[in-house]
């Protein structure tokens, strides 16, 4: 049996998911999308997982991109099979009822900028390079990039980026909206898992309710994404972590969020 291409650990409520192929920077091959997609899926369904952290194993990459060498022997139904299969992950990921927070320690190009892209938050390495250097291969971003690009960073982020191919660096990466924060390399994990942290403590429905509003409203009109956020806040009436928090303010002491 060959070893899963994803390492799983987790700390208090949160699992940290690492793509596990450092010999190819990552490379997202077939094998590894679907371990992901399932990864993604087993932690949905774990009542003892709050927030998610994804990273790439070594210090260089956090995913270099598809799998080139994969893709270069591919007909255009396998090509289109691939994307799918791609864009499938990537939709789990940002349709999560969780946060998940990708720590880009390293290159994330092509498809790994598709996949930080998908997630909810990105902290980078001040070392980190962010680009879409597919139109380099002959190809373009096939796993939602053009659409996700756009939506994070405009259109004049997404055409420049997707158009000249040429990575950008974390400084230029945070200008641009496409990561949250930029920390040294050095201190990238403690960071991250301080940010998850706080996310796995905070009252899940409400992280689900924001999750909710924010991606889907972020995908129809003003009216429609209206509709979502009082769906939502009437939701949370009905929690218990809303009397918890409400009651804590007012007694003034921390809150204990059972996700009920
Ligand atoms: N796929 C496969 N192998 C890769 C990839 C990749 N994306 N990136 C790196 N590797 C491999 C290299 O081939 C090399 O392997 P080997 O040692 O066996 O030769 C190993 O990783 C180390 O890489 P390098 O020697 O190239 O390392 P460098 O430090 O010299 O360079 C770079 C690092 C700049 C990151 C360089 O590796 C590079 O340019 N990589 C490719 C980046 C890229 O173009 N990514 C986009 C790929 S296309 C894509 O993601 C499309 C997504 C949508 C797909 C839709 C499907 C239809």
């Amino acid at each position: 049996m060959t070893a899963s291409p994803v390492l799983s650990r987790d700390t208090d409520g949160v699992r940290v998911l690492t793509v596990d192929r450092p010999d190819k920077l990552n490379a997202l091959n077939r094998q590894t999308l679907e371990a992901l997609d399932a990864a993604f899926a087993a932690a949905a369904e774990d009542a003892g997982i709050r927030a998610l952290v994804l990273t790439g194993s070594g210090s260089k990459a956090f995913v270099a991109g598809a799998d080139i060498a994969e893709m270069n022997g591919l007909t255009a139904i396998e090509g289109r099979e691939f994307s799918l299969v791609g864009q499938r992950l990537m939709r789990r990921i940002e349709r999560l009822p969780k946060p998940v927070v990708a720590m880009v320690n390293g290159y994330a190009l092509g498809g790994g900028l598709e996949l930080a892209m998908a997630c909810h938050l990105r902290v980078a390495a001040d070392s980190a390079r962010l680009g879409q250097p597919e139109v380099g291969l002959g190809l373009i971003p096939g796993f939602g990039g053009t659409q996700r690009l756009l939506r994070l960073a405009g259109r004049a982020a997404a055409l420049e980026l997707c158009l000249l191919g040429a990575p950008v660096d974390a400084a230029r990466a945070l200008q641009l909206g496409l990561v949250n924060r930029v920390v040294p390399a050095a201190e990238l994990e403690a960071e991250t898992m301080k940010l998850a942290a706080q996310l796995a403590a905070a009252a899940p429905l409400a992280l689900r309710g924001v999750l909710d509003a924010v991606v889907l409203g972020g995908e129809c009109g003003i009216e429609e994404g209206l509709q979502f956020e009082t769906a939502q806040f009437a939701l949370l009436f009905a929690s218990e972590d809303m009397r918890e928090g409400t009651a804590a303010f007012l007694e003034k002491r921390k809150p204990q969020f059972r996700n009920r």
